[in-house]
């Protein structure tokens, strides 16, 4: 039976904070703007048949020239956090060195602008968009892109460093190797499980060596974090477990333990040998993180496949031919009970009070952070006498489950220290392209008009309802 947590009130303790997400290619446009150049997604997303409708960020939301008015809506709704991320390609151009003043001045206004209006800045430094002279360098799968990675995160918080509250090294590692490198989905589209399980670990690495750099090059003392995808899966002991190596302990064991576990090593020892982990590697990877970033969606529902029908693979993550689980092909993905959002995952609010219960009893020290929640529907809009409306009760009932859950969770001892809505702006779905709406607020694409939704009323709301 599901719990109800509708009527859990959301009165979080002093000091939490709630806000909401994007992240720059999805959101910013200007793709050629100020000296940015091409990244893997400029060019997976300029191939034919690799997103929806041949969509492309080009301009996205044109959050690049609406920066001043989307910073004042965020200031409107009461944000007390926002979560963006970084164009690596943008304040380095052709993965070079030498800062862009136009790509870095961006994002140094955008900072400016969040901390005048009381905003808190959290900045991922690497939300997919690898520069794409790195991939053509090998990419994640090879070495050298993880310390050229520390570089990057060097001059970006040098440029930065004295005013963002909360460096995040990475967002989701997870699709950046197993989408990106195994089953083709992402960028940059590959489809070798050894080269994804590499990525997996020259991404821990690149965060390993990014880590000193942040605390060496920032003059505020501020937060360090990373933000992992965490997949909650259900279903037979064995396959849950194998699905908990490859998908969760892949990156906590090496991030929060410094090793990877024996049952990872041995469920993928015939996709690779793991000789890419050179001597040293796992203590560099391993850095105390003032907070861990928690993406939460979903559940799955898994069990071991005895080859007596087709294996069924619903494991919420486009199928574009390659696999996401390298050493897992005795694993199918079954459906699961809905109710479902526009993306076809299952409503599971009980799925996150879970996941944080289960992160806190395994790292009681580490506190953690909702950095991503969130649901895509097909809106519509209603014309109002005050003007365009978006009535969107299906996602705002799938936020008030979901606060609820983790307000559950937190009376259950787990230390969390915020919440932010995936979110802000309608945006660019990756291989979904313009076709899935996750925004709190809608995007007009053709006008680039926003039009707050209910559901960024009701996150309001909730905000305001806290106690100073
Ligand atoms: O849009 C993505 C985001 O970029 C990373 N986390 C999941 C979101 C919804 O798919």
């Amino acid at each position: 039976m599901h719990t109800d947590y509708r009527d859990i009130p959301l009165q979080f303790p002093p000091g939490f904070v709630i806000g909401s997400a994007t992240a720059s290619y999805q959101i910013e446009g200007a793709a050629a703007e100020g000296g940015r150049t091409p990244s893997i997604w400029d060019t997976f997303s300029h191939t034919p048949g690799r997103t929806w409708n041949g969509d492309t960020g080009d301009i996205a939301c044109d959050h690049y020239h609406h920066l001043e008015s989307d910073l004042d809506l965020m200031a409107r709704l009461g944000l007390e956090a926002y979560r963006f991320s970084i164009s690596w390609s943008r304040v380095l151009p052709n993965a070079g060195s030498v800062v862009s003043p136009d790509g870095m001045g961006f994002y140094s206004r955008l900072v400016d602008g969040l901390l005048a209006r009381g905003i808190r800045p959290i900045a991922t430094l690497y939300h997919w968009d690898l520069p794409q002279e790195l991939e053509d360098a090998g990419g994640w799968p090879n070495r050298s892109t993880a310390e050229r990675f520390a570089e990057y995160a060097a001059r970006t918080v040098e440029a930065l460093g004295d005013r963002v509250h909360t460096w995040t090294t990475l967002n989701e590692p997870w699709c950046a190797a197993y989408l990106g490198y195994g089953s083709g989905a992402h960028a940059p589209g590959r489809t070798n499980g050894a080269d994804a399980l590499a990525a997996v670990h020259h991404l821990n690495l690149a965060h390993g060596l990014a880590v000193p750099e942040i605390r060496r090059a920032a003059t505020n003392d501020p937060d360090v974090s990373v933000t992992l995808n965490f997949h909650v899966a259900r279903g037979e002991e064995e396959a849950v477990r194998g699905v908990e190596a490859l998908a969760n302990r892949a990156f906590t064991s090496p991030l929060l333990r410094g090793r990877y576990d024996d049952d990872l090593l041995a469920q993928t020892s015939a996709v690779t040998d793991w000789s890419f982990v050179q001597d040293g590697d796992l203590e560099r990877i391993h850095q105390p993180l003032d907070v861990l970033g928690v993406n939460y969606y979903s559940t799955v529902t898994v069990r071991t496949w005895d080859g007596s029908a087709e294996k069924v693979r619903n494991d919420g993550h486009k199928d574009v031919g390659g696999s996401p689980w390298p050493g897992l092909d005795d694993v199918e993905f079954l459906p699961q009970e809905g109710p479902y959002t526009d993306m076809g995952w299952n409503i599971a609010p009980d799925g996150l009070e879970d996941l944080l219960v289960s992160l806190s009893e395994q790292f009681p020290a580490q506190p953690l952070m909702v950095t991503e929640n969130g649901a895509a529907f097909p809106d519509v809009v209603t014309e109002t006498a005050d003007g365009p409306r978006v009535h969107d009760a299906d996602r705002t009932d799938y936020l008030v489950r979901h606060f609820g859950a983790a307000r559950r969770a937190m009376d259950r001892g787990v230390d969390l220290r915020g919440y932010l809505v995936w979110s802000l702006l309608d945006n660019f779905e990756w291989g979904y392209g313009y076709s899935k709406r996750f925004g709190i607020v809608r995007v007009d694409y053709d006008t680039r008009e926003r039009i707050v939704k209910d559901s960024a009323r009701w996150l309001s709301g909730v905000i305001a309802q806290q106690e100073a």
